[in-house]
């Protein structure tokens, strides 16, 4: 594995651009805890560079596994030899990326103003950076812009304050910590032109602006973002080196100090659920950490990755349940079923550990251990079609579905804040 990635790495650094030609994702059924035991021990392969899309955990989910077209004979063996049912999910992952780049080059603007900026297509950093600066300038007396810090490559880390009055207690909304999740910073773009677009017309969310600022973070990672666009479409930590090995970046979400080092992350660089060195030892993460602490009045954070259509609450790294459950369980139910009226939708939900599976160091364990009560975590679409590579034409129906259920949050953490 090692040497495999080193030589991707090597690819990149001399071609440009990482490519997928004659990829599959496979989506594997286990019908029984051996074939899941089978499916771990094949994980472990680290020569054949298997990126789990979704981890073997227990029969009821699939697997979805990408597969690097040198190691599809030996994977599909596996599979047929232990009588493990799969289905090809993606033909050729490098396929469906250029039909994205097509889309993305078939739409590129320069929009002057967040009204003619395109919602319907994916866009690059500097282009997100130019939508906050615009959506500043239309909204100067409800929208700011507060860098609180700067990424391991220096690049700030921009948050869009939405605020009618100060001294007000924070609702927390990030996009995009992990970076091939394209759809989510997609999405928290939409929300930001619905959020100055409703305000004032639309009464609950007036309501909840009346008496709540909204702090949201579109790029979360944005050295790991640009590097999906230039380099490798697949990456999901953070940009800083590791110190002995070859691997880049940690796992953003496995870095908080909330059971950190536990079972659910990795020890290894070369993992994509690598801890890192300590906790918060990555700026991306500090900087929320700093940020949080120092404002003190933050009551919801909601953290949003994708995919697998999942509405989550802490705890992922301990089976104690928290505290709250009850309350935090009837509060994703609601939003739930918001969010499925739209266009049916249908969302898992529950604890982290519970629904998906154990997690150690992740965003919203940390902030539930700080007293955010409304600490939340989507997983947006979809349920494994195309997986990261959701087409451009369901972002805004992914936009439009979640913010139904992220009103339902709002709404539930004002009338019911401590
Ligand atoms: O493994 C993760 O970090 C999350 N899945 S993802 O495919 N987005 O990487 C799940 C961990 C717990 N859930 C969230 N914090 N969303
Ligand atoms: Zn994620």
């Amino acid at each position: 594995m090692k040497a495999l990635l080193v030589l991707t790495a090597l690819f990149v650094a001399v071609f440009g651009k990482r490519t997928f030609e004659g990829d599959q994702v496979l989506q594997i059924t286990a019908k029984n805890e051996a074939q899941i035991s089978l499916l771990k021990e094949l994980s472990e392969q680290e020569h054949l560079g298997l990126d789990f899309w979704r981890e073997p955990i227990h029969q009821s989910l699939p697997v979805d596994v990408r597969v690097p077209f040198n190691s599809l004979q030996a994977v599909r063996a596996f599979l047929r030899y232990n009588k493990i049912h799969y289905n090809v999910m993606i033909k050729d992952v490098q396929d469906l990326m250029d039909a994205e780049q097509r889309q993305m080059v078939k739409y590129r603007t320069f929009a002057k103003s967040t009204d003619d900026f395109i919602y319907t297509t994916y866009h690059d950093l500097n282009t997100i950076n130019s939508f906050i600066d615009m959506i500043v300038a239309e909204n100067p007396n409800m929208v700011s812009k507060i860098v609180i810090g700067q990424s391991y490559e220096n690049r700030p880390l921009n948050v869009l304050k939405f605020s009618t009055g100060a001294s007000r207690p924070g609702i927390w909304i990030d996009t995009g910590i992990h970076s091939r999740e394209w759809v989510t910073l997609a999405s928290g773009i939409w929300f930001a032109k619905k959020i100055v677009t409703d305000y004032g017309r639309d009464p609950i969310l007036t309501d909840i602006l009346n008496n709540y600022d909204i702090f949201l973070e579109i790029a979360t990672n944005p050295d790991g973002y640009e590097y999906t666009h230039t380099r490798d479409r697949m990456w999901r930590k953070t940009r800083k080196p590791n110190p002995g090995s070859s691997c880049v970046g940690v796992d953003p979400n496995r870095n908080w100090d909330a059971g950190f080092g536990g079972a659910g992350s990795s020890s290894s660089p070369c993992s994509e659920t690598y801890r890192g060195p300590s906790a918060h030892s990555e700026s991306e993460v500090k900087a929320i950490v700093d940020f949080v602490k120092s404002h003190g009045n933050i009551k919801a954070f909601v953290s949003i990755h994708s995919y697998s259509q999942m509405l989550l609450y802490p705890y992922g790294y301990t089976s104690t349940p928290a505290k709250d459950q009850a309350e935090l369980h009837e509060v994703v139910t609601k939003a739930v079923s918001a969010l499925q009226s739209l266009y049916n939708t249908r969302y898992r939900y529950g604890s982290i550990i519970t629904t998906i599976y154990q997690a150690s160091g992740g965003t919203i364990d940390w902030t539930y251990n700080q007293g955010i009560k409304h600490s939340y975590t989507f997983e947006l679409r979809d349920t494994g079609f195309y997986g990261f590579l959701l087409p451009a034409e369901q972002i805004v129906p992914t936009a439009e579905e979640t913010w139904l259920a992220l009103m339902a949050i709002m709404e539930h953490t004002k009338n019911n804040p401590y």
